[in-house]
C-alpha cells in the first residue's frame, strides 16, 4: 500500500519539523497513566456516540473492514520527546466520522480508552486525515504497551491527545475535558506553540 507521508505536517504551523523544546530519539518510550489494559478480541467493541445521526457500535471486524490508509507521521510527546517516521497504519477520522454522520451542533469530542484514559479535542482539529485510529505500527500488529489492539494518532499535537486502547468516540456539542486535560494539560496542545499547559 502507498505510504501517505504527513510529516511536513509542521509547515502549515510555521514551525520546523522538530517543536521548540523537543529532542529528537529513536526510542519509543511507553507512557501510560496505569499499564496495559485486559481486552478480549471476542467482545472488543468500539462505540461512536452523542451528536450524530446515528450511534455505532463496531466489532473488531466490522471496523478494521472500515476505509484504511498507511501514513508516514512524526510523534510529539509532551515531555519533551519526538519520534520521527513511524509508519502507522488505521483507519481515518474523517471516514469513521463519516459512517456514522456528524450533526451539525457538535462541536467537540471526547475519546475514551479502557484503561479509564480518556482525552479531548475541538472537533475541527479531529477532522483531519492524519487523526488515525491505528492498529498496525512500521508493517506489524500495534504492541500493546503503545495501545494495540487500537490507538488514536494526532502528528498535529502533543501525543497525549492520541488515545491509547481507544473504544470509545463522543461527539460533544460543548467541550468537556479529559484525563489530563483536567489535571492542567492544554485543550489544544500545538506542538509548535508549546501549548503543554493549560492558561485557563
Ligand atoms: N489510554 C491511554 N492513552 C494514552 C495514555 C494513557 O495513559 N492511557 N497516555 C498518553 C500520553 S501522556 C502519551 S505521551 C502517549 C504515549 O504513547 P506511547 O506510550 O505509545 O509512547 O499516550 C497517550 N495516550
Ligand atoms: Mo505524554
Amino acid at each position: 500500500m502507498d505510504v501517505i507521508d504527513t510529516t511536513s505536517i509542521h509547515e502549515e504551523f510555521d514551525g520546523d519539523r522538530l517543536p521548540p523544546g523537543q529532542r529528537r530519539t529513536e526510542q519509543f518510550p511507553v507512557l501510560s497513566k496505569s499499564g496495559v489494559p485486559e481486552w478480549d478480541m471476542e467482545t472488543w467493541e468500539f462505540t461512536v456516540t452523542g451528536a450524530v445521526d446515528t450511534d455505532l457500535s463496531l466489532s473488531w471486524s466490522a471496523f478494521t473492514d472500515l476505509p484504511r490508509e498507511t501514513q508516514r507521521q512524526d510523534f510529539h510527546c509532551v515531555t519533551g520527546w519526538s519520534r520521527f517516521d513511524n509508519e502507522f497504519a488505521g483507519v481515518p477520522f474523517p471516514a469513521l466520522a463519516e459512517r456514522a454522520g456528524v450533526r451539525d451542533d457538535a462541536v467537540h469530542v471526547l475519546f475514551r480508552s479502557l484503561d479509564g484514559y480518556s482525552t479531548d479535542l475541538p472537533l475541527e482539529e479531529c477532522l483531519r486525515e492524519e487523526v488515525l485510529f491505528t492498529f498496525e505500527l512500521d508493517g506489524q500488529p500495534l504492541p500493546s504497551e503503545h495501545g494495540g489492539p487500537l490507538r488514536v494518532v494526532t502528528p498535529h499535537k502533543y501525543a497525549y491527545k492520541g488515545a491509547k486502547w481507544v473504544t470509545g468516540v463522543e461527539f460533544l456539542t460543548e467541550p468537556k475535558r479529559g484525563y489530563w486535560e483536567q489535571r492542567g494539560y492544554s485543550t489544544v496542545a500545538n506542538p509548535w506553540e508549546e501549548e503543554r499547559y493549560s492558561s485557563w
